[in-house]
């Protein structure tokens, strides 16, 4: 079965939000039109604490942006963002929620941080998601949302190294750009290494031709 990965399509990653990513609002009309060709449409949702430890704030002359050792692991520093049950971690009300058959909430260590929608950012804990997959027998993984250098970078590197197909649907994904040129970087890296780099009129097409 082929499943659509909609990662973290929350109010703090879009315009205006406490994380936002340029143009990350475009992406949701795009998704809701993909979730309506898929069986099975999972969700992820950065689901932070208040004292987590990649929280700039959490940390004393600290700015977003800087990079530290958190628990022997580099971090970059971000603003708050995605607190759990605030209005900022919470999915933007104009994407088709009702779609998602589970959300895999990441993130929620305040010791580690976790850009992969399968494992920490030292791959010490599980989300869950790869069990979820394998016990459904997934075919191929489609993966957007937000955001294409990080958590779209990370899933679709760790969707790969589990032996999954993968495809990233590059039109339904932004970046932060922290760096100009990190998301272009991301998707050369995620082609490498075999993942599939598609567009949504393509899905669209292929699904309507079974
Ligand atoms: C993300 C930075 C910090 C993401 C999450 O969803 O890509 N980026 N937390
Ligand atoms: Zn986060």
């Amino acid at each position: 079965m082929d499943v659509l990965l909609v990662v973290d399509i929350q109010n703090d990653f879009l315009p205006g939000g406490a994380l936002g990513v340029p143009e990350g609002d475009v992406v949701i009309p795009v998704i809701n039109r993909l979730m309506d060709r898929f069986v099975l449409v999972l969700a992820t949702q950065d689901w932070h604490p208040a004292n987590h430890g990649s929280f700039a704030a959490n940390h004393p002359n600290r700015q977003p942006g800087e990079v530290i050792d958190l628990n022997g692991i580099m971090q970059i520093l971000w603003p708050v963002h995605c607190v759990q049950g605030s209005s900022g971690a919470a999915f933007s009300t104009r994407l088709h929620t009702e779609r998602f058959a589970k959300v895999f909430q990441k993130g929620i260590d305040p010791e580690i941080d976790s850009y992969s929608s399968f494992f920490d950012n030292a791959r010490r804990r599980s989300t869950g998601l790869i069990d979820y997959l394998r016990e459904r027998n997934v075919g191929e993984l489609f993966i957007c949302g937000l955001a294409t250098d990080y958590c779209v970078r990370f899933s679709a590197l760790d969707s790969i190294q589990s032996g999954i197909r993968t495809s990233v649907i590059e039109d339904a994904c932004r970046g932060v750009d922290l760096k100009p040129g990190d998301s272009a970087a991301a998707i050369t890296q995620m082609r490498q290494v075999g993942v599939s780099i598609v567009d949504s009129t393509e899905i669209v097409r292929r699904m309507n031709h079974r």
